[in-house]
């Protein structure tokens, strides 16, 4: 073995040796091969350490014994609203993430990085999302779960890679997710009946803008694309774009936020409660506190649709930014 090998090498060495997972088997190899010295007395070492990660990722992750239980991987719901993203490998996924939020998903320039979901947290102004990172669609590595928690999002964003070819990227997400029955439309409501119940509000993110060739690519696809899912293109690098994709999700799953506040106190403007369009008192009332329900008498609002400080009681249909007093 050749001398003066880093300490990070041989740290991921060592985790090579121990580790059980694929997954964690994968990752120390990688590092290994970001660890080592490039020079002609490793280049050996190298070339083995590559076609190891090439035989891993061409096997893929073994599959769970017959009879066996496959591990369950489920995504637990954080905000009102949860997006997922989805799409083909390398185009941009976790990257979207990272920008998006303060999540700290790994980002590398190959293919099938992502392994597991990644949640984070994006904002429309004060209003928090919930934003999903999920290992890649592919027809080569198929991951049901990844689909069956798709299912569970209330909208999709389906990420297509500005730097390659998007179009053909999209019509292999919406092949993958239609052959599993989940169909991604810009109004549900408006699917046929027979599938509306597996139909789910979606757009199309057109990542790495900022790469060479992107925005020709995007003129290309504008032109050649016949449906009608709404399309953002962003760049994760540059941030191009990206604070569009929070607005559309409050939109999309028409939220509204509202202020608390307490007879005789300003408002709490730092934590606004968020809720659905169409929503009232009485809902604001469950969210806070479910006694508070019951016992409202009255409560005032401030806001646009109202006098100031207007008495209505628990059915009164709240809009966006009001401000609203409980009195119990
Ligand atoms: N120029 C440019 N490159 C980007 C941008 N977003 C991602 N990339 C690059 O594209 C490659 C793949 O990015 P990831 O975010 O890991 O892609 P992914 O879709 O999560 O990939 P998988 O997890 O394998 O499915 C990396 O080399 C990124 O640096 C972008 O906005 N601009
Ligand atoms: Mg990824």
């Amino acid at each position: 073995m050749p001398a003066n090998l880093s300490p990070e090498f041989k740290e991921a060495e060592q985790r090579y040796k121990a580790a059980t997972s694929w997954e964690d088997k994968l990752r120390a190899l990688e590092d290994m091969l970001a660890g080592i010295p490039k020079h002609k007395g490793t280049e050996k070492m190298q070339a083995d350490i590559k076609s190891r990660i090439a035989r891993m990722r061409e096997e893929g992750p073994p599959k769970a014994k017959s009879g066996g239980r496959s591990q369950a991987i489920t995504v637990d719901r954080e905000a009102e609203a949860m997006a997922m993203l989805l799409g083909p490998p390398n185009a941009g996924k976790s990257s979207l993430l990272r920008a998006l939020s303060k999540a700290q998903p790994e980002v590398a320039p190959y293919p099938y990085t992502t392994q597991l979901p990644c949640s984070g947290i994006a904002y429309h102004e004060d209003v928090p999302l919930q934003v999903v990172d999920l290992p890649p669609l592919s027809a080569e590595r198929p991951l049901p779960w990844v689909i069956g928690q798709a299912r569970n999002a209330d909208v999709l964003l389906l990420v297509v890679d500005l730097a390659v070819d998007p179009l053909s990227d999209l019509h292999e997400t919406l092949r993958l997710l239609e052959e599993a029955k989940l169909y991604p439309r810009r109004d549900p409501a408006a699917a046929e009946e027979a599938i509306r119940h597996r139909a789910k509000p979606a757009a199309i993110v057109a990542a790495k803008l900022d790469s060479p060739g992107a925005r020709e690519n995007l003129d290309a696809f504008r032109e050649l694309y016949d449906g009608d899912l709404p399309l953002f293109p962003v760049s994760a690098q540059s941030a191009e774009g990206l604070g569009e994709i929070p607005a559309f999700l409050f939109r999309t799953c028409r939220l509204m936020r509202v202020y608390a506040k307490q007879p005789g106190k300003p408002p709490d403007m730092d934590r606004p409660f968020v809720l659905h369009e169409g929503d009232t008192v009485a809902v604001l009332c469950e969210q806070i506190h479910k006694d508070f329900a019951q016992n409202l008498k009255f409560a005032r609002i401030w806001g646009a649709h109202t006098f100031d400080g207007q008495r209505v009681i628990g059915d009164y249909v709240l809009h966006d930014k009001d401000v609203v007093e409980l009195h119990l």
